[in-house]
């Protein structure tokens, strides 16, 4: 079969809820994919940043491997030999005394926004039904009907009313306005570190660190989603380290699962964590024996082959040699380690066309939000291949 011939099953059986590039990837190794034909790709995308580790990396695939073969499944109705291990690992990485296991990255936001509303209840003694949750907007976090109530993109929210109540929109960036909305109902703020989907926007210094402050001034619990933006993504453990801010709650996501499995969670300390009791909360897959060998793989690579400090290093290097690109095109090059943006001129019309002609010169790239190239690869990248990209890079910032 021809590329073509995927693409057509794909259109003739699949829901086109998506528009990808006619690339049809066969086989994936480190930051390279080769497509059907042979052609030979640097993957840019990562998935959105789960694949951080790179395509199928070995010990992350032969962790998958051992253990598919003894045990993948056995529900949170029976304990298994590798859940606590992960707990363990995960909790001393990231510095909090608890973990909640779940699959996917909405999954896991879902989950904090409900233990937010508990805590609210249980712990902030806000009426029943009235907890206010306090988001940004921009935002993404996941697609379900929850998380795309307090979406600010139509695309994402207006063909799925009625909505779920209770949360608030405020401008992303702006403690001030964060701290207005605030009252005596609020039981938490959801932030991302930096936005991805909105464009890799990057809030002005200091406010994360102002909202933190706000947040502990006034009894209310931050949760900062980190399912993009953590693990090493932005050249930290996690991204809200650039500014010293320890959340109440961290939701992770995409990488946790090593590119192989998905696997997120919510990691908090035993005060807000503690607070759920059995039966109240779960998943069939949530914390299954193959997600916690998936990651405590992804872990013990991430800290082994040091790719947090390669994302901080690489991403500067990267980031540079794009903002150094003479371009008619170029607005501006902005992010934090291997989370960058190139946002583009409105009169480029747009950032699709040259994700496409990047394709044809072996990268590939995602355009968000119409005029911005999103540039995140594996944090295994090297110097090399940077150095390698940057002519084709600035050959398609040149085109007409
Ligand atoms: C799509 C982008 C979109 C996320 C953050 C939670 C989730 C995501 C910060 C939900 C997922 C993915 C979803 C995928 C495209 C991609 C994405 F931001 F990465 F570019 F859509 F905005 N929090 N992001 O980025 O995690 O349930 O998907 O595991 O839905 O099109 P998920």
């Amino acid at each position: 079969m021809h590329a073509k011939d995927y693409v057509n099953l794909e259109d003739a059986y699949g829901a086109h809820n998506y528009h990808p590039l006619d690339v049809v990837i066969e086989r994936g190794e480190g930051v390279w994919v080769w497509d059907v034909e042979g052609r030979k790709y640097l993957d840019c995308l990562s998935a959105y940043s789960a694949l951080s580790h790179g395509h199928c990396h070995p010990a992350i695939v032969a962790a998958l491997v051992a253990q598919a073969q003894k045990l993948t499944l056995t529900s949170r109705a029976f304990r298994n030999d590798q859940l606590g291990l992960f707990y363990q690992e995960l909790t001393a990485l990231t510095g909090y005394e608890m973990a909640l296991p779940m699959n996917t990255g909405a999954e896991a936001v879902e989950t904090a926004l409900k233990l937010a509303r508990k805590w609210g209840y249980a712990v902030k003694g806000i009426p029943a039904g009235q907890a206010e949750i306090i988001t940004a907007q921009g935002n993404f976090h996941g697609r379900t009907i929850s998380i795309i109530s307090f979406s600010t993109e139509p695309l994402y929210h207006d063909a799925f009313g009625p909505f779920t109540p209770g949360f608030v929109t405020v401008p992303y960036g702006d403690a001030a306005a964060l701290a207005a909305a605030l009252t005596p109902n609020t039981a938490a703020v959801l932030l991302e570190p930096i936005q991805g989907e909105a464009g890799v926007i990057v809030p002005p210094a200091g406010y994360l660190r102002a909202v933190a402050d706000l947040c502990r001034r006034n009894h209310v619990l931050l949760l900062i989603d980190e399912i993009q933006t953590g693990l090493g993504r932005t050249g930290k453990v996690l991204a809200s380290d650039h500014e010293g801010v320890r959340p109440d709650v961290v939701i992770l996501g995409k990488a946790l699962g090593g590119g192989v499995y998905p696997v997120s969670a919510v990691v908090a300390d035993r005060a807000i964590l503690g607070l759920f009791r059995p039966g109240e909360h779960g998943s069939t897959f949530g914390g299954n024996p193959l997600a916690a060998a998936a990651g405590r793989a992804a872990l013990r690579v991430l800290v082994e082959e040091r790719l947090v400090e390669n994302a901080a290093r690489e991403g500067e290097y990267f980031q540079e040699r794009l903002a150094e690109i003479p371009s008619p095109h170029v607005k501006e090059v902005r992010g934090r380690g291997l989370l960058i943006g190139v946002e583009l001129h409105p009169q480029a019309g747009g950032a699709r066309r040259f994700c496409e002609a990047l394709q044809q010169r072996g990268i590939l790239c995602k355009e968000t939000h119409e005029h911005v190239i999103r540039f995140a690869p594996p944090l295994i990248i090297d110097r090399a291949t940077i150095d390698w990209a940057i002519a084709p890079i600035q050959d398609v910032l040149n085109l007409p």
